[in-house]
């Protein structure tokens, strides 16, 4: 990357004044803060949050991770009907569902050519169930958009740890493309172990993700490492102190073939991880030789098993509310799971909680107050934004949003009133929720850093 070569080059001359050095790692930050990103990209970050559906023989035997050795004749949802999944994730205000169309047991919920380990053999329909076309003709007819999960660790296919597993992955992978509609993310899990025979597979990456562009260009690829969405490193929920979408490129996963051929994790940034604190910041990106934007995507499931187990209970809505906050508010999605039971149900328990949670969200931020901003500027890439309420009220939340589409600037800010710091906040990006919880007339907001001309396309007062 030329900007980086020349960064390098001036750090490393003996002969570089501090205004030249300054000025580089000004440009350095401007590049930084236009990285921009794709359509698909910015249509997922709309999207907010979503539903994820654990559905396998797992649901049968209580496993969270199937051996692959299940008797089909197991998977049978008698009362399956994925309208009723549709309108309890509507309640809840997702605008998606993305089902595991084949878990680590290998088993597929669909009606595939590629092996008999599928709903074939199932009792469901007599052999004619297809669980995938099912929920996704009911999120069509439902107004949400529709994405699978395609387990590439496969623990059935005795291919797997062979390159004919590549093949038969592909295989798979192509049906679920080009026959079920518009999908709007292809999820990838990390997961990668022994198969039947004992050994690990390599997985082609390049191949899967080529196929998807190639069938299902709209579609966000979710992937530990991006390219698209990347993994936030747990799984119970979890938010970053600062969320950057713009991170190093060495951090993501990107095809061969173009100028990407990278693989992630390496080179000097070798010691990071997705879990990591601090990927976006700006000790971390100054040594990479290019940034890329790849947001990240918080997914849990409303109970500690991501597959049902009637023992278990949904979280409270307190802690489900809260990861909203931190998610959909800390600039990333929220991927909620949902399990049904053996009959296809949801569990009733879990319609209730997704109800009352839709109800928390839509009280929260249906409702802006009025009031008037001004902007003003307060320096290079710092500004200051006065917002006045008609009268005094008590203030809940004030919700900030940059224009992404332009790149992800800030990266420090306060809310003020008078001279009480309210809310300390680090980056913004799609969507930042700050808790406030006082009551006031006037509010400022003070953006303190940027990496360019900040620019908000909301702020709304709660
Ligand atoms: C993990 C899997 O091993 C879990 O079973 C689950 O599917 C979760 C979403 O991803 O890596």
């Amino acid at each position: 990357m030329l900007i980086s070569a020349l960064r390098f080059s001036i750090i490393n001359s003996k002969n570089i004044t501090m205004g030249e050095l300054i000025m580089e790692i000004k440009d350095f930050l401007r590049y930084a803060g236009n990285v921009k990103p794709t359509e698909r990209q910015l249509s997922w970050f709309d999207m907010e949050f979503y539903a994820f559906v654990h559905f396998s023989p797992n649901t049968y035997t209580g496993l969270e991770w199937g051996t692959g050795k299940e008797d089909p004749l197991i998977f049978n949802p008698t009362e399956l009907d994925c309208r009723d999944w549709v309108k309890a994730v509507k309640s809840a205000g997702m605008k998606g569902l993305i089902l595991t169309a084949k878990h680590h047991d290998g088993f597929c919920l669909w009606q595939t050519d590629t092996t008999v380990h599928s709903m074939k053999s199932s009792p469901y329909k007599n052999g004619l169930g297809d669980v995938v076309g099912e929920a996704a003709k009911a999120c069509a007819e439902g107004g949400i958009k529709f994405g699978v999960y395609l387990s590439p660790w496969d623990r059935n296919n005795v291919c797997y740890g062979t390159p004919e597993y590549n093949d038969f992955y592909c295989a798979q992978l192509a049906e679920l493309l080009t026959n079920y509609g518009k999908l709007f993310m292809v999820w990838f899990d990390g997961a990668c172990k022994e198969g039947p025979n004992g050994r690990r597979q390599e997985y082609d990456f390049d191949r899967y993700i080529s196929l998807i562009r190639k069938y299902q260009p709209n579609a966000v690829i979710f992937n530990d490492h991006g390219p698209d969405v990347c993994w936030c490193g747990n799984e119970s929920g979890g938010s970053r102190f600062a969320e950057w979408a713009v991170v190093p490129h060495e951090l993501c996963y990107r095809c061969k073939g173009g100028e990407d051929i990278v693989p992630p994790l390496c080179g000097d940034l070798a010691h990071m991880y997705n879990s990591d604190i601090d990927i976006g910041a700006l000790s971390n990106i100054l040594y990479s030789s290019r940034l890329v934007f790849c947001g990240a995507e918080i997914d849990m499931s409303i109970r500690p098993g991501w597959f049902y187990h009637e023992s278990e209970d949904p979280y409270s809505l307190e802690r489900l509310f809260d990861t909203y906050i931190r998610s959909v508010g800390g600039n990333c999605c929220f991927n909620l799971n949902i399990s049904p039971m053996k009959n296809g149900c949801f569990d009733e328990r879990d319609v209730r909680m997704l109800r009352e949670l839709g109800k928390l969200i839509d009280k929260s931020f249906s409702f802006p107050l009025s009031c008037s901003v001004k902007r003003r500027e307060n320096g290079d890439n710092r500004c200051v934004f006065d917002i006045t309420l008609e009268s005094e009220r008590k203030v809940s939340y004030v919700v900030l949003s940059e224009d992404i589409a332009l790149g992800q600037r800030v990266e420090t800010f306060t809310i003020n009133s008078g001279d009480s710091v309210l809310f300390r906040g680090t980056t913004i990006g799609h969507k930042r929720i700050c808790r406030i919880n006082k009551t006031v007339q006037s509010l400022r907001v003070h953006i303190s850093s940027g990496r360019d001309t900040v620019v908000l396309r909301n702020i709304a007062v709660y």
